[in-house]
């Protein structure tokens, strides 16, 4: 789309200043992106995020930001009776009339933030510091979210984290073969269908119960928390499109999944994949701090299960896309797809023997004093 018509489309939400300039920011698999400067009568600055909602994925882009206004809002109110800054804390949606959407001439629908001045968002952990201060944000948005009414809230993706239903699609899509690709992948077809039985492991307890159902963010990576750029803190947890109800080992695992690897997802060698044990006790630390010592013994013990499961369910996901032809993720490349999910397994065997020491990790991080802020 042209930067005239971003500019007006931005220009119809109650935003200050009138919008100069455009920029794509190329974070996130979902939703497009642009980062706009406004500038006011004085000339004073101010920058908002602009987003066309991936209508493929969200289909009900109002129930979406229904879920946004009312999480946002308790969101505010928790933040202000601590003591903090709700305006850096949260997401600021932008109004537009009464609505937080705008509708374009091809139907496609737009929202706004405002944007978090002095922060960033960071793809690697710069130190396993950032990767601490990331959990304990992620720890935190669990925490205070613990007691918001999950009844009202739109589930925007039934079934997100359902890792048995994730495998039943999986195996649909290798059926089906839309995109001819599946003769080329048999190995990773096979490293899934050997490992079919992990995909219970965290469906299993929830659904007995030993593992209760929170409100959650489900999507946890590092670049989903807005890191302030000179103290190193994190300062703002974001992309709150998939807030449901959940488990805490989704929010804990992805975490680890993205944060504590020692490559990027879509790293094209495998080799270069394994688990940095030294993040994953740091974003656990951070993690567990944020939860405030209000997670179950049952969740606790099951923390590394959750990466793994995470780990392999987002592995599965790439791959059903790639043999699905590329429908759901952007991508960048021919086989982008294929090398996120040949990273994904990568993790998941190194997690496999791993599995001990990342047990005895979180049972020391349990022990630890939390800390205060
Ligand atoms: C997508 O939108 P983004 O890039 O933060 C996806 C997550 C995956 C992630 C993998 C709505 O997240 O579930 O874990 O890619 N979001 C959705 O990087 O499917
Ligand atoms: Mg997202």
């Amino acid at each position: 789309m042209e930067e005239k018509e971003l500019l007006s489309l931005i220009g119809r939400f109650d935003i200050v200043g009138t919008p100069v300039g455009v920029e794509r920011c190329h974070s996130g698999h979902i939703n497009k992106t642009y980062i706009v400067t406004a500038v006011d009568v004085e000339g004073t600055q101010r920058r908002y995020i602009l987003q066309r909602i991936n209508s493929y994925v969200f289909p009900k882009p109002q129930e979406l930001m229904h879920n946004i206004r009312i999480v946002t809002d308790f969101l505010r109110r928790k933040i202000a009776a601590e003591g903090g800054d709700p305006d850096r804390e949260t997401l600021t949606p932008i109004p537009c009339g009464r609505e937080l959407l705008t509708a374009d001439r091809e139907g496609g629908f737009w929202r706004v933030y405002a944007y978090v001045a002095g922060t960033r968002s960071y793809d690697t952990a710069q130190t396993p510091e950032m990767l601490e201060n990331a959990g304990f944000a992620f720890g935190k948005f669990q925490q205070r979210l613990s007691n918001f009414p999950a009844e009202e809230l739109f589930e925007t993706l039934p079934f997100f984290h359902d890792t048995v239903k994730r495998f039943g699609d999986f195996r649909q899509a290798v059926m089906e073969d839309k995109a001819g690709r599946a003769a080329s992948v048999r190995e990773e077809i096979a490293f899934v269908t050997d490992r079919a039985a992990l995909c219970s492991s965290v469906t299993d307890r929830i659904a007995d119960g030993s593992i209760p159902l929170r409100v959650t963010h489900n999507d946890t990576k590092l670049n989903n928390v807005l890191i302030d750029a000179e103290t190193g803190r994190a300062v703002c947890v974001v992309d709150l499109d998939t807030v449901m109800p959940g488990s805490v080992l989704y929010d804990f695992g992805d975490g680890i999944r993205f944060g504590a690897s020692s490559a990027a997802e879509d790293e094209t060698d495998p080799d270069r994949v394994y688990l940095r044990l030294d993040l994953f006790e740091a974003f656990t630390r951070g993690f567990l701090s944020g939860c405030n010592d209000a997670l179950t013994d049952a969740e606790l013990s099951a923390l590394p299960i959750g990466a793994q499961v995470i780990t392999f369910e987002t592995g599965m996901r790439f791959l059903t896309d790639y043999l699905n032809g590329d429908v759901y993720f952007s991508v960048d490349r021919e086989g982008h797809n294929l090398d996120r999910a040949r990273t994904q397994f990568r993790l998941v065997l190194d997690m496999e023997e791993k599995l001990e020491r990342m047990k005895e990790i979180v049972s020391r991080c349990r022990r630890r004093e939390f800390r205060k802020d």
